[in-house]
């Protein structure tokens, strides 16, 4: 329901504060920054109608841009803050590919994404008429275009919509078509091609259990990408276009239009000219820094379960894997190990130092691995985490201006909330790691865990002082049970209650973009402030929390991996964060958050793992056979058949749901086991794919479109995914079948992954009888593929196996490949890494010369398969090499039992 001009809003305009805090005074800490209260009411009138927008002047070129001022047209219409009168416009060229245009108040009052949390290239530019994308404007009112060079296509365009800009309001609308395709604004967890009527898409981080489609859940990156067919040429390219602010904000689309509707800041727009889709990703990482890739061993099997009562259950669970011979590479722990919930600290009666200890060097002298979980949230205790914590000033101070230390309530009770725009914070952050988690005295964990930072809170919104609620619902100590679950405690605050506010709240009612004080938050219309930290508390500096809620995750992410780094330095450090901004991936990676053990979510974690591949997460996944709820047999077993290419894989379950092991059922068993054999084998090219990815920024999983950007049958497929470019995988769908209906793009060549028979595309396609066991997987011809010939229980020892090179020819009976092999685990390797490139042109197979070779890393071969070949073939010039021809597979295998150098040449003939 919508509000109209003016209902209820004189009650409470009164009590409003305003939030514009100077970026350039921002830092400094003065006084008058902390609060600059509204006293005087300021009349909103919530009508958009009555804005003119904005008149161009004093524009001034160069090669590389423009600058200009916006100059407000006519009365300020304030609909939902006060207009800025004044603007300034910067265009600038920064690379072929990219185009930045920034419209921020001339003043430079309203709150920008700092520089050392998301940084931002440095005097990039290059000059106007070598660009792929151009700008044009239009002066009166100010409206701007973009357009694509190449054939003069017009991606943006904002003539329609008058520019809004105020300071709790922003408004930007382009045209886009009517039917566009359309992709990303996540997270989220929406149909991957975005629906373009009536659409709405909030971004605003928080706790979202259960991933509800249709809400906007942990992570915010305000990037789309959209797949049009170029009106001159016919073809389909795909651009890009990122807002870089950090304020919540509802993306609207509908009717032809996509608006940005900000609660504040500036509008920091980056174009990126693609053409193709995993091309934008790269132009992402260009602005927000590389993507860090997992280590060698993080794309192992991770067993996690949240209510692991105590050690031995953690202990029991690696026994168990073991037994059943499934390989078990990582085992996670969650807050489960804490003392009554509090960070840095272990129970004394369910984890005990020394036990837990134990556990942890078995799993090392096993060459497995261990990860726990740390949330934000500080116990407000008498311990040393809180007490050294508070010495050095670190926590989030009440909103009342009186210095005192906020309080909410979260999983210890009464809980303060580290201020990561503190100076001192990352340095208490990592000195709590290092002793904590120390190698030889602490927890030695190999991986890091963090949740909760939306960060989260178990409050909602509805009284005036959390602080005394904090208080009351303050969990007492309790005495040990082999079974603590905080909610089991009389009182304990559940973690989702969806309590409405009652009547409501000044701070928030103030912006009134649905009319009644919302962004559509949880996709109706909470509190900001529900469930999370006030958005009137203030950060260090006199930083709002409403303007920097969306940083919070991110900035936990780089002072958690400024930690982990300190603890093992130059070792690839894996940190899963819940919640995301544009650019966390330069720090961690990200499991998608609480799912269900629903077969809707079975299938959408597709979706929501395709979404990290346009956000430049590439190490991400769901939790396998979901997270929430009771699974079965057979929903665990086809999930770790169809995740069998995630890049993230870990299974993980909630306190009250059944236990889910993959060793807890026969089916599940078997679908690991077969699952990991797959995944192992291939753990070396998915390495490589990850050298790309922290290289150069290129996504390891694609929706299928990407490789198939002409085909209009492929645009709305998400329930299948690429993995690495190469091999399609497409998991039975629904409960009780055994077929799958999936699409294999035509006039391409593919191959049935490990039989590899060759397999003409024919569009859509029937699968039928796929055991538990199995998920169809091909293989796209033109690719060269390094497989370990054996898996193994540890990723260790599978890189101890020998190579089998898969050869599968597309078309014309050409290939390319490559491999990537280092140590697996440290973050700068210097010269000690293998790479090759190999081609195949239809008789030679060549290792490019210009590799780079280290003896420590070899590429020692136990065979090479040549798929789809006609007839028995020799092999030239290779000593003691056999040939062996299938006919039915059509395979011929060559078995080497040498090395693959630089250089190194087979001929078939
Ligand atoms: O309020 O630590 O998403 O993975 O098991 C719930 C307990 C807190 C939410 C995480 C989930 C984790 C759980 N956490």
């Amino acid at each position: 329901m919508r509000f109209h001009l003016g209902v209820g809003l004189t009650a409470l305009v009164g009590l409003t504060s305003a939030v514009s805090v100077s970026k350039r005074e921002a830092g400094q800490g003065t006084e008058e920054l902390v609060f600059k209260h509204i006293t005087s009411p300021v009349s909103h009138t919530a009508n958009v109608d009555a804005c003119n927008g904005y008149s161009m002047s004093d524009v001034s070129t160069s090669d590389h841009g423009l600058t200009a001022t916006l100059q407000l047209i006519g009365e300020p219409c304030n609909a939902y803050g006060n207009d800025i009168e004044t603007l300034t416009l910067k265009v600038g060229y920064e690379t072929e590919d990219r185009l930045h245009v920034t419209i921020a108040d001339t003043e430079g009052k309203q709150y920008q994404v700092p520089e050392d949390v998301v940084q931002r290239p440095k005097h990039s530019r290059v000059e106007k008429g070598k660009a792929k994308l151009r700008f044009e404007f239009q002066e009166q009112p100010f409206s701007f275009r973009v357009l694509r060079v190449e054939d003069e296509e017009v991606l943006f365009d904002t003539q329609d919509s008058k520019l809004i800009f105020e300071d709790q309001y922003l408004h930007l609308a382009t045209k886009i078509p009517e039917d566009a395709n359309l992709y990303g604004l996540g997270q989220h967890n929406d149909a991957f091609k975005l629906a373009t009527n009536n659409y709405t898409r909030t971004l605003w981080n928080r706790d979202a259990f259960g991933i509800p489609p249709g809400s906007n859940v942990y992570g915010s990156h305000p990037i789309y990408q959209e797949h049009r067919r170029s009106s001159s040429s016919g073809n389909y390219l795909t651009h890009g276009v990122a807002l870089l602010n950090s304020h919540g904000m509802k993306v609207d689309v509908d009717d032809g239009k996509l608006s940005y509707n900000v609660l504040g800041g500036v509008l920091d727009l980056y174009f990126f000219a693609g053409p193709k889709p995993s091309r934008i990703t790269e132009q992402l990482h260009e602005v927000v820094g590389l993507p860090v890739t997992p280590p060698y061993w993080g794309l192992g099997l991770h067993q996690c379960r949240y209510g692991s009562g105590d050690w031995i259950e953690i202990a029991q669970t690696i026994a168990n894997y073991s037994e059943a011979g499934i390989p078990l590479e990582t085992q996670w722990t969650d807050i489960d190990y804490m003392d009554r919930r509090a960070i840095f600290s272990t129970s004394p009666s369910l984890y005990p130092r020394q036990l837990l200890k134990q556990v942890i060097d078995v799993l090392h002298h096993n060459n497995q691995h261990y990860v726990v979980m740390v949330d934000p949230a500080t116990a407000v205790r008498d311990y040393g985490a809180y007490d050294r914590g508070n010495d050095l000033d670190v926590f989030l101070k009440r909103h009342d201006g009186s210095g005192a230390v906020h309080q909410n309530v979260v999983w210890p009770g009464r809980a303060a909330y580290p201020d990561w725009f503190h100076p001192n914070t990352s340095q208490w952050w990592v000195d709590e790691f290092k002793t904590f988690f120390n190698k030889d005295t602490g927890v030695d964990i190999d991986a890091l865990w963090i949740d909760m930072n939306e960060p989260a809170g178990f409050l909602p919104y509805v009284e005036a002082n959390p602080d005394r609620i904090a208080q009351e619902q303050d969990a007492p100590p309790r005495p040990p049970t082999t079974r603590a679950s905080p909610y089991e405690v009389p009182g304990f605050p559940a973690t989702s209650p969806k309590t409405k506010r009652a009547g409501g709240w000044a701070f928030v009612n103030e912006k009134l973009l649905n009319g009644d004080g919302s962004i559509n938050h949880d996709g109706v219309s909470s509190n900001l402030s529900d469930f999370t930290a006030r958005t009137d508390l203030t950060h260090y500096g006199g930083i709002r929390e409403y303007a920097v809620h969306n940083l919070y995750g991110l900035m936990m992410s780089k002072a958690s991996r400024e930690a982990m780094l300190a603890r093992r330095p130059n070792k690839k450090a894996l940190i899963l964060t819940r919640s995301t901004f544009l650019g966390s991936g330069r720090y961690t990676s990200h499991w998608h958050g609480d799912n269900l053990s629903t077969w809707d979510h079975y299938r959408w974690a597709i979706r929501l793992m395709l979404g990290y591949s346009i956000y430049g997460m590439p190490m991400n996944g769901g939790d396998i056979c979901g997270f929430g709820g009771n699974t079965t047999e057979t929903l665990c077993a086809r999930w770790a058949m169809a995740a069998i290419l995630h890049p993230f894989y870990r299974n993980h379950n909630n306190i009250d749901g059944r236990p889910q092991e993959f060793y807890r059922w026969n089916l599940t068993t078997q679908a690991a086991k077969r699952a990991m054999d797959i995944r192992y084998r291939l753990l070396d090219a998915y390495y490589t794919a990850f050298h790309h990815a922290q290289t150069k920024g290129t996504p390891v999983v694609q929706p299928l479109f990407w490789n198939f950007g002409q085909d209009v049958e492929t645009f709305g497929v998400e329930t299948q995914y690429m993995a690495m470019d190469k091999i399609l995988v497409s998991p039975v769908t629904d409960e009780n079948s055994t077929s799958v209906h999936m699409y294999l793009p035509k006039d391409t060549q593919w191959y049935k992954f490990d039989s590899w028979t060759p397999v003409q595309g024919q569009g859509w396609t029937d699968i039928e009888n796929v055991d538990y066991d199995e998920v169809p997987m091909h293989l796209i011809g033109g690719s060269i593929l390094p497989l370990r010939n054996e898996s193994a229980m540890t990723t260790k020892d599978v890189r101890q196996k020998d190579f089998v090179i898969i050869v599968a020819p597309d078309d014309e009976g050409q290939a390319k490949g490559d491999l990537y092999i280092d140590d697996g685990e440290s973050e700068e390797v210097g010269e000690q890494f293998t790479y090759i490139e190999m081609h195949f042109n239809g008789h030679h197979l060549v290792v490019q010369d210009d590799g780079h070779y280290d003896a420590a890393y070899p590429v020692k071969v136990d065979r090479i398969l040549f798929l789809n070949q006609t007839k028995q073939r020799q092999v030239i010039g290779t000593d003691g090499a056999e040939t062996n021809y299938d006919e039915e597979s059509k395979v011929l295998t060559v078995t080497l039992q040498s090395e693959l150098r630089p250089g190194t040449r087979i001929e078939l003939q």
